[in-house]
């Protein structure tokens, strides 16, 4: 096993460590046998420990069938977001689809227009990739003047799996694209048929028709049994309950890139197809809502991760941006995956502001508010991935700022 990067360096850790723990008491109380109980039975699918209670927060209004729920991510470890924390974008509710019965269609400019059941495409060769999914209005409060009161309900539309699937660009290939095709528009199956145009370049890259999630099925919320998973794009074009895909010559203009998905910009005209999500962090904890005991050692912990490979630098300020200091970085990297980042800090007792600055791998810095504004204007509501500062207070509490 390899220590974090010197010598040095793990002294101090060791040092801080030795800190943060001096005011645990020893007892002697764990060397009695005490009684013993029976415990849990065997299990065929398991349930966490009945005393975690992190959640995804659901929204305040009544209908729950078009909307979000958000991933806890101040309660996140590593890199992986659980199934069942996934976050979720719905705009016609979860479908109820019997695998044994759903389709996809390969049609449009192709030479075999061709159906696939599920059995016939978990057939085919297969690969694993872990890629971020983010919804490309996360973090849209950095926009407003009222930052979210904490990191869930400000950036909890982004989450991390493990996916499994197929290349499309297989089927694809094995319908033979005709050489008009230069898009395709993909369908899901659910009551609003969701639609979107995508480049035929990206489609024949790494776009993943994904049947499994984190080492199972898919769930339903994130598209059972089949969806699109374009990595390191804006979430909506990631299809899901994936029913039909059509090779055409143009974009089909459909409303969810018309009306929505766009970005107005200060002259007036709109941004259009602004797949890529540009590099983003933001410091987990401590994060707003949250509360340290008091001064000590801490682990500033967070997550970053961008749509143009890999994370190369995370920096931690503690000064409002006056000073910045480089994170420890989890290895391995995976492009276009979460990329956690931890930084040792002792604090001292006094009012700190804490952020994070990502840089990925093409040299792309992770902007302020401002940088951002000065280049967008403030009509979007899309694409915000501005820079996310925490206030922590003398008292201990944490806020946004
Ligand atoms: N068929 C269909 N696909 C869809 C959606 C939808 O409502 N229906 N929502 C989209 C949006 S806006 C996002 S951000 C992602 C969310 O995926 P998730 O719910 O698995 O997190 O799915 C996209 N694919
Ligand atoms: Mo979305």
């Amino acid at each position: 096993m390899k220590f974090p990067t010197s010598r040095r360096r793990f002294l101090e850790l060791t040092t801080a460590v030795t800190g943060a723990l001096a005011g645990c008491k020893r007892t002697g109380a764990q060397e009695d046998e005490g009684p013993r109980i029976i415990g849990q039975p065997l299990s065929k699918y398991g349930e966490r420990s009945v005393f975690e209670k992190s959640a995804r927060s659901l929204p305040t209004t009544k209908i729950l069938e078009n909307g979000s729920s958000l991933t806890p991510l101040q309660d996140s470890y590593g890199i992986i977001t659980p199934s069942a924390l996934h976050y979720e974008r719905h705009h016609a509710g979860v479908p109820a689809i019997n695998p044994a019965e759903h389709r996809l269609l390969i049609h449009g400019l192709v030479e075999r227009p061709l159906i696939f059941t599920m059995d016939e495409i978990r057939r085919l060769p297969s690969i694993s990739r872990i890629y971020f999914l983010e919804c490309s209005g996360n973090s849209r409060d950095g926009w407003g003047a009222k930052p979210a009161p904490s990191v869930q309900l400000s950036h909890g539309m982004v989450s991390c799996s493990e996916w499994t699937g197929v290349p499309l660009s297989l089927l694809l290939s094995e319908a033979g694209v005709r050489p008009a095709a230069k898009w395709i528009l993909a369908e899901g199956a659910d009551a609003c048929k969701m639609q979107r145009s995508i480049p035929l370049e990206k489609a024949m890259n790494d776009i993943l028709l994904a049947y499994g999630q984190n080492g199972e099925a898919l769930r339903p919320e994130q598209g059972y049994p089949l969806r699109l998973l374009i990595p390191g794009w804006e979430g909506n074009a990631s299809v899901k309950w994936l029913r039909r895909v059509k090779l055409i010559e143009e974009p089909y203009m459909v409303r969810d890139e018309t009306s929505k998905y766009t970005d107005l910009m200060p002259d007036g005209t709109a941004r259009q197809f602004t797949f890529v999500m540009d590099a983003k962090s933001v410091v987990t904890f401590p994060s707003a809502g949250q509360k340290l005991p008091g001064p000590g050692f801490y682990e500033i912990t967070g997550l970053a991760w961008t749509g143009r490979g890999r994370i190369e630098r995370v920096e931690i300020s503690t000064d409002s941006g006056a000073n910045w200091q480089r994170t420890e970085l989890q290895e391995p990297r995976f492009s276009l995956a979460f990329t956690r980042f931890r930084f040792p800090w002792r604090w001292d007792g006094h009012e700190a502001v804490i952020a994070s600055r990502a840089t990925d791998e093409t040299g792309y810095v992770q902007p302020s508010k401002d940088e951002l504004i000065a280049a967008r204007g403030v009509s979007s509501d899309y694409h915000y991935n501005g820079i996310r500062p925490w206030k922590l207070m003398a008292n201990g509490r944490v806020t946004n700022v």
